[in-house]
């Protein structure tokens, strides 16, 4: 019999523990790893059909050069010589700022990021458009006013929590952001002193357990959030002690609350007030952990939803508390912090957005690309990410990518996005490299797992980190490496570490490449880009999490990093790298004065304009008058990473959901169809009538319209989104909330 090999799954940020056997480059059967350390036995079946990832007739073999509407195969040697060639020349014809890396990870596969990132930045250019802005950014700029680091993201302490208040999130299906989600959610749902209350204006999977269920207008969670806010303040409620050791300027925002409508804003949100007092009161006074997503972060208001949130936990004394919401731990951050006050942060030309966490926002690139400026995006390297279906406006992303003068696409698929590059560079699969990704969704303990390979790859395909090396080689950006570093890569790895050391101490240039160094040393004898660069970042982490190690058990000495590589190589499923002090989680704070800032200039207006009567009006719209909700996800979605539609059995799983009320005034009961209109276009949907979608929407999955085989299946919902339908402060789709209109076909 097969041998069972521990892995973890790539399809969501969950990242559950499977196991596998394997034959060549197949994954022959998978059962979720029970003795997983942070998801013990957890699964969705997504993860259980991760087979089809691993394995179909599209998998990317060999390099591919495009000519004219066809591929070429090329060798390595001469894909890598050409690319590097072509970037060479458009940087020297118009500078760093013509470049940009796109995607970088995604759900399963970070170490490729390491590597793609240092190119970007050491050919002098700062723009990574990232998937994480299209969702998080409002979010990530708050963290960084208000607690000191964009990094610092809050997540639900559930262990500790007497209720679990939800808002535009729906883990039961998507599992996202808590570990075991389900389970967790059917622990507050069943327990008779506990309450699981969401917030959303659908019959979510989640919001069905509810204890209760505030069923708002869609569009109106920044006036639902003020509203308890202004509940809070005007009752009283707030946590006075909280508020005077632990927030700053608390008194200039009381003014924004004190005085608003709520009666006039909830009959908006078509919400009754004495419900709504009621969850207020139980925020304030119990121990209540919040969770929140694209739900909020997605909506008409999304940074100022991310903004409300983070006064409502703050007032409450719910910011670092047991059972509130707490900073956890982990290996690394999932990006820098870059304040956009400072100067060196740059931000786009065109539409003058900053980076946040260090990413900047898919929704303007297509913008930057055919902009009039002599310094417009003219390059770009895609990796990991499927533009062409995932990102706003799909329409305007394919005509702006014919604009570039070189496109080159790092996949392991002919992806929509691989199709129209110049060159396609095949990568190897999470189940063929070694990886790692730096999700962290548990506290206090701090979690990681090394994705070690098991499955054969066919043809040629490379990690990524190998590729970028190879690049940075063609473009002539690596530092010589001496030989005696070269030789002690080769024995002990504690003294190649103080030889490394000793290395980037006296080559302040070589230090700003490390994972190139380290692969072409370290790289060689482990046989791996990625496995040698984890091994750099585990040799930094002791410095950084020294208490973290000691309360997890470990002698902490400045080789530990070395050791747990060791552990981390002997054990696949995982292992404990820290464990934060639960009763101290303020001091992780990282503003001057280790308090919460309240107030945010910038915001100031946003909040006030945010009354009954506008936005009222602005929620009106004659020409569009249903809601799309553009890429809810569902179980049988797995953003665009599968495929092969024999992962969904070959069933026809793209359909529009609409209520059983809308489709009987439309005269769509009997229909099998409908045509959806928005401001960017209009496609035919087959139609379903469901009890999910409220009165006046229509959701339509992300993830369809995927090529195999020369076949399309699905419509892809991004043809229907506008990619200036954004965030106005950081460019954030607003995919929650597409006014459209529904009509027979
Ligand atoms: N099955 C599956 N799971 C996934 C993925 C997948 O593709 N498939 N993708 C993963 C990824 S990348 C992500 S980012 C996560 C996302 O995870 P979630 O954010 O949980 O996913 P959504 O399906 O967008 O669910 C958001 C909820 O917000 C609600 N909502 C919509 N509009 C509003 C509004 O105006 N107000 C409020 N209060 N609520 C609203 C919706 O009804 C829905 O219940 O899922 C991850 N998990
Ligand atoms: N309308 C609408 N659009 C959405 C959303 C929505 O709610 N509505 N949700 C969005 C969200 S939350 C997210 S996170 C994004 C995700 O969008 P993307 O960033 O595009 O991520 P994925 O769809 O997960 O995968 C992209 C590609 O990575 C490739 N890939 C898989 N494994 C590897 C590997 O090991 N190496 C390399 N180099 N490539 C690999 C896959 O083949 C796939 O083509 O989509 C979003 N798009
Ligand atoms: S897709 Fe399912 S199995 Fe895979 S990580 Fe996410 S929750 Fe786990
Ligand atoms: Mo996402």
């Amino acid at each position: 019999m097969s041998e069972w090999k521990k892995t973890f799954c790539p399809l969501c940020y969950h990242n559950c523990g499977l196991e596998v056997q394997t034959a060549g480059h197949q994954i022959t059967k998978v059962r979720p790893d029970k003795n997983h350390p942070r998801t013990r036995g957890y699964v969705c079946r997504k993860g259980l059909k991760v087979a089809h990832y691993q394995d179909h007739k599209d998998r990317l073999t060999a390099p591919l050069k495009r000519s004219g509407d066809q591929f070429i195969e090329i060798s390595w040697e001469q894909a890598i010589s050409e690319i590097a060639d072509k970037l060479r020349d458009i940087i020297d014809r118009h500078g760093p700022r013509a470049l940009a890396y796109m995607g970088g990870g995604g759900q399963g596969c970070h170490m490729e990021a390491g590597f793609g990132r240092n190119l970007l930045t050491a050919l002098g250019s700062q723009y990574h458009y990232s998937s994480l802005a299209q969702e998080l950014s409002g979010s990530y700029w708050v963290n960084g006013r208000a607690y000191g680091r964009q990094s610092i993201h809050l997540g639900p302490d559930l262990d500790r929590a007497k209720n679990f208040l939800v808002i535009g999130w729906n883990g039961y299906v998507s599992n996202a952001g808590v570990n075991r989600a389900r389970k967790r959610i059917d622990a507050f749902a069943k327990d008779p002193e506990k309450q699981l209350i969401v917030v959303d204006p659908l019959l979510s999977e989640t919001a069905k357990r509810a204890d209760k269920h505030l069923q708002l207008r869609i569009g109106t969670v920044a006036l639902f959030l003020k509203s308890l806010i202004a509940i809070i303040i005007q009752e009283g409620w707030e946590n006075r002690n909280f508020i005077a050791d632990h927030c700053k300027d608390f008194d200039r925002i009381v003014p924004w609350f004190r005085t608003f409508d709520v009666a006039a804003a909830l009959h908006v949100c078509a919400l009754d007030y004495g419900e709504v007092k009621d969850v207020a009161g139980i925020y304030a006074t119990q121990p209540t952990a919040m969770r929140t997503d694209l739900g909020i972060l997605m909506d008409r208001q999304s940074t100022m939803n991310s903004y409300l949130e983070m006064i409502l936990m703050a007032i409450c004394g719910r910011i670092c508390t047991p059972g509130g919401n707490v900073i956890p731990g982990h290996l690394m951050p999932l990006g820098p912090h870059t304040d956009e006050r400072n100067e060196k942060i740059w931000r786009t030309m065109e539409t003058g957005i900053p980076a946040v966490l260090g990413y900047f926002p898919p929704n303007v690139a297509p913008e930057e690309i055919e902009s009039k400026s002599a310094d417009r995006l003219r390059a770009m390297i895609v990796s990991g990410s499927n533009p062409l279906r995932s990102y706003a406006d799909t329409l305007a992303y394919e005509k702006s990518f014919k604009e570039l003068e070189l496109l080159v696409t790092l996949e392991i698929t002919m992806s929509e996005t691989a199709r129209l590059s110049h060159y396609v560079l095949p990568a190897k699969s999470a189940f063929e490299k070694w990886d790692a990704t730096f999700f962290n969704i548990t506290f206090p303990e701090v979690f990681f797992q090394v994705r070690h390979p098991c499955c054969k790859s066919l043809g040629t395909p490379l990690e990524e980190g190998e590729i970028f090396t190879r690049l940075g080689e063609g473009l002539g950006i690596l530092p010589p490496i001496p030989e005696t570093l070269s030789s002690a890569a080769q024995g002990n790895r504690q003294a190649f570490a103080m030889e490394l050391l000793q290395f980037i101490n006296q080559n302040k240039e070589a230090a700003k490449l490390l994972p190139f160094v380290l692969n072409r040393t370290l790289g060689k004898s482990l046989d791996s880009a990625h496995l040698a660069a984890i091994w750099g970042l585990l040799m930094m982490y002791p410095r950084h999490a020294p208490k973290e190690l000691a309360a997890a058990g470990y002698e902490v000495n400045p080789l530990l990093g070395d050791t747990l590589f060791e552990e981390l190589l002997a054990h696949p499923e995982g292992i404990l790298i820290g464990k934060l002090d639960p009763q101290n989680n303020l001091e992780r704070l990282r503003t001057g004065d280790g308090k919460i800032h309240l107030h945010i200039q910038e915001l100031e207006g946003w909040v006030q304009e945010v009354q009954a009567e506008d936005e009222r009006a602005a929620l009106e719209n004659s020409t569009f008058p249903f809601i799309l909700i553009a890429g809810r996800h569902f179980p049988f979605t797995a953003n665009t990473i599968m495929r092969d539609p024999a992962w969904n059995d070959h069933k026809q799983t793209c359909t529009a959901l609409i209520n059983k009320v809308d489709a009987h005034a439309l005269g769509l009961d009997n229909a099998r169809e409908a045509m959806i209109t928005t401001e960017a276009s209009s496609a035919k949907f087959s139609l379903e009538v469901s009890d999910i979608p409220a009165k006046g929407t229509v959701i339509i999955p992300h993830g369809y319209g995927l090529m195999y085989q020369g076949k399309t299946y699905g419509v892809n919902v991004n043809q229907l989104t506008k990619n200036t339908h954004r965030d106005r402060l950081l460019g954030t789709p607003l995919h929650r909330y597409i006014p459209c209109r529904v009509e027979k076909p």
